[in-house]
């Protein structure tokens, strides 16, 4: 459980780090599942269904920027999607009943890693109600030096700001977007093992890796149970048979929200790198440090 000051943190702010989510044991099997995957990838010329590959990929260096729905690619990961203490947490910032949304395990390699640019994921996948949240666990430690999240206070009551570029939803806003105030942003740091937790309305990027460490990050997306898609059909099946918590309900919660939806949208775009790609370089150079961590985002155990 969440102390209630932490909770409200949570819904001020729109983020939260919890450290020792995971444990020791826990953290070496997802590391070493995570080693063969990229390990694997060497065989692998081009993106596919479970790699998304970095355009220097070869087989001597494989570029792995992203293991695409890390839940069905191994058990392990998949058993940590289900985490009843990563759940227990998750209940306290969405409600009791839960459905998972949508995994993937994003890599940022030690001098190189790509940078995100600013987006909103609201803006990828709007719903009838806003509470949706995603994990992110942090495989390795996450300083501010190795491409760490980087999200803006208070965003999630913000604007929900227009994420096109000439007419194609990019993923991405302007930066120089009245009320986004990248300047505000906080790093979300800690150590492996620890989470951080972002509402789906969080405005949100993070910088290249600079430094010589590793930034892998495994992201899960969790839905309280009556938040429906808004323009997207629905396999009720699998929609259903992926509630973690509670019961499935045919009368979504629908709330008076700013929506956009994102289409037209690039021709075979699988990710947000591809999404992204128009407009990459927007917001982060090379040379553009990651802000420090300001104190309200020092990890805090359950
Ligand atoms: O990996 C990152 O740093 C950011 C990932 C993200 O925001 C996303 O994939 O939506």
């Amino acid at each position: 459980m969440l102390r209630e000051n932490r909770i409200r943190f949570y819904r001020d702010n729109g983020y939260l780090v919890v450290s020792d989510v995971f444990p020791a044991n826990e953290l070496a099997a997802l590391r070493r599942v995570t080693g063969h995957l990229v390990e694997a990838a060497r065989g692998v010329a081009a993106s596919d269904g479970v790699y998304d590959l970095g355009p220097d990929h070869g087989p001597d260096i494989p570029v792995v920027r992203r293991i695409k729905d890390p839940q069905d690619q191994d058990p392990v990961y998949a058993a940590a999607a289900r985490s009843e203490r990563l759940l227990d947490i998750v209940a306290c910032l969405l409600g009791p009943a839960i459905r998972f949304d949508h995994g993937k395990l994003n890599f940022k390699p030690a001098r190189g890693g790509a940078a995100v640019e600013w987006h909103q994921d609201w803006a990828f996948y709007p719903h009838t109600n806003d509470d949706l949240l995603a994990v992110g666990i942090m495989l390795e430690d996450c300083t501010s030096e190795n491409g760490p999240l980087l999200v803006v206070p208070g965003s999630r009551k913000g604007p929900v700001h227009d994420h096109h570029h000439d007419g194609v939803f990019v993923g991405a806003i302007d930066p120089a977007a009245p009320g986004a105030d990248r300047d505000r942003a906080v790093a979300l740091t800690g150590k492996a093992g620890a989470c951080s937790f972002h509402h789906v309305r969080t405005l949100h990027g993070s910088a290249e890796n600079l430094s010589p460490r590793p930034r892998p990050l495994l992201l899960f997306s969790y839905a309280a149970v009556d938040a429906w898609p808004v323009g997207e059909r629905v396999d009720l099946e699998a929609f259903d048979g992926r509630i973690l918590r509670g019961a499935p309900t045919l009368e979504p919660r629908q709330d008076a929200l700013p929506l956009r939806i994102p289409l037209p949208r690039v021709a075979a775009a699988d990710s947000i790198f591809d999404d992204q790609a128009a407009i990459r370089g927007r917001s982060f150079g090379a040379k553009t440090p990651a802000p420090v961590a300001k104190p309200e985002t020092k990890e805090e155990t359950v």
